[in-house]
């Protein structure tokens, strides 16, 4: 039992109410119409899912439960579940209880490393994190309590548990990963006296031990976390967790999605563009070289990676909170001044190229860079860092979607002679 069931309890109630009382009075309110060329581009803006953990507007970009990100940079990722499921922000005591308890699952078990050394060498680490949470969705709870016919009412609680679980096994799954696929010598033991999550990652992890590398592991950890429901990650774990198959199906469903180059892998793929950057000009371009690169790539039907979203239309605030982080500790490298560099450049790159909507940087321009100036050099890894973080969300989103007891996801689809004739 989590601390976390005695705050959602009555929590559960209120929005079960909150959601029949919309269907019974406002059910047949119309939210808008759907036009062809949102079927056929991704159903972009349609309004379609229902996320109470976060949102994210046009021109300012991710609130958590209405609290702007910029404002939530010197918080724990525990405190970013705490505040993702409940909506408010957790009290000294309640934090220290559900870090203890997530601190019993930083050990993941002994069959998931060995699934991970079995795999073959040149396996891509997110393969590694799908395989491993799914050789893990026998320890599921919620499965459990599905299987022995518990309401639908009740699911949520065994679902919590398995969140509160997937997320403290995740950086030791993480950390596995790296160690083994990257031959990093032994998978390390985590803290022993120390319940705090990211400072557990970073140990386990053996980057640095530099003090500041965990606090930006933590920063990456809450930066990362949620980004409302229509994203490729949040909307897998929606559909998947809607058929009642437990979190870590849902989970590692959605970590097959953030391994699209489009989506999280972007930061790896950015971190290449920076590296490729440096090679071809032997270290810091001028800004006419990153100019004539930008476009050598463009007019190549390439994308600028890290430049881009579906949503925002300014630059995205993770990527300024990731700026001002380099900042504060001074961190002046190559990579970073490439990417201030690109910052400079490549937006009026964008807008005269004249296709992306948004032609600002997304937080996957900055985040790899940093990863990178501390020592962690394997950019094929940098995915599972952001996954780390996403499942965060992740389950914040499921488990208060079966609070609501939301409904199995099934819309229409059309055949392309049914919209030609509509
Ligand atoms: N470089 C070049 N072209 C770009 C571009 C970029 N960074 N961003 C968008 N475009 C192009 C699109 O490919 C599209 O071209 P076509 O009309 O030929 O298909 C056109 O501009 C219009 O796209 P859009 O409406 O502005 O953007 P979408 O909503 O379709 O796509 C995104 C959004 C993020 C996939 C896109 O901007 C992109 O590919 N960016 C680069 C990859 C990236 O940084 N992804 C990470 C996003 C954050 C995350 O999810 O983690």
């Amino acid at each position: 039992m989590s601390i976390l069931h005695d705050t959602l309890n009555t929590q559960a109630e209120t929005l079960r109410t909150k959601r029949a009382a919309l269907l019974k009075e406002r059910g047949d309110t119309v939210l808008g119409t759907v036009a062809i060329e949102q079927v056929l581009g991704g159903m972009r803006g349609v309004p379609a899912l229902v996320c109470d953990t976060s949102s994210v507007s046009a021109d300012e970009g991710l609130r958590i439960r209405n609290i702007p990100i910029m404002e939530l940079t010197d918080i724990s990722p525990e405190e970013t579940f705490w505040l993702l499921v409940t909506g408010k922000r957790a009290t000294a005591e309640q934090l220290a209880a559900l870090q203890a308890e997530f601190a019993k699952h930083y050990t993941i078990p002994q069959y998931v490393v060995d699934t991970l050394k079995a795999m073959p060498k040149d396996s891509h680490p997110m393969a590694m994190l799908g395989a491993g949470l799914l050789a893990m969705e026998r320890e599921s709870e919620y499965r459990a309590a599905y299987d022995k016919g518990t309401g639908k009412d009740k699911l949520w609680q065994s679902m919590l548990n398995d969140a509160v679980r997937l997320i403290a096994s995740m950086p030791g799954l993480a950390a596995a990963i790296y160690r083994i696929r990257f031959g990093k010598g032994d998978v390390l033991a985590p803290l022993t006296g120390d319940n705090d999550l990211s400072n557990n990652f970073a140990h386990m992890l053996g980057v640095s031990n530099d003090p500041t590398w965990k606090e930006l592991v933590r920063l990456y950890l809450v930066l990362h976390s949620d980004h409302e429901g229509g994203n490729v990650s949040a909307m897998t774990s929606y559909v998947v967790s809607s058929a009642l198959s437990d979190p870590y199906y849902s989970v590692s469903a959605a970590m097959a999605g953030l391994a699209g180059p489009l989506h999280g892998l972007a930061n790896q793929e950015c971190l290449r563009f920076i590296i490729d950057v440096k090679e071809k000009f032997g270290g810091v371009p001028s800004a006419d070289q990153i100019k004539d690169f930008a476009w050598e790539r463009l007019n190549n039907g390439q994308v600028i990676p890290g430049y881009g979203h579906a949503v925002l239309r300014v630059t995205d605030p993770r990527f300024t909170a990731f700026h001002e982080f380099a900042q504060k500790h001074n961190i002046k490298d190559d990579n970073v001044q490439i990417v201030q560099t690109i910052f400079n450049v490549v937006p009026d790159v964008l807008l005269a190229h004249g296709k992306a909507k948004n032609p600002w940087p997304n937080v996957d321009a900055y985040s790899g860079s940093l990863l990178y100036a501390y020592g962690m050099t394997e950019f094929d890894f940098y995915t599972v860092m952001f996954g780390v973080s996403r499942a965060i969300g992740l389950c914040a989103q499921m488990v208060v979607n079966r609070m609501m007891a939301s409904p199995i996801v099934r819309p229409k689809s059309l055949t392309l002679d049914e919209l030609a004739g509509a």
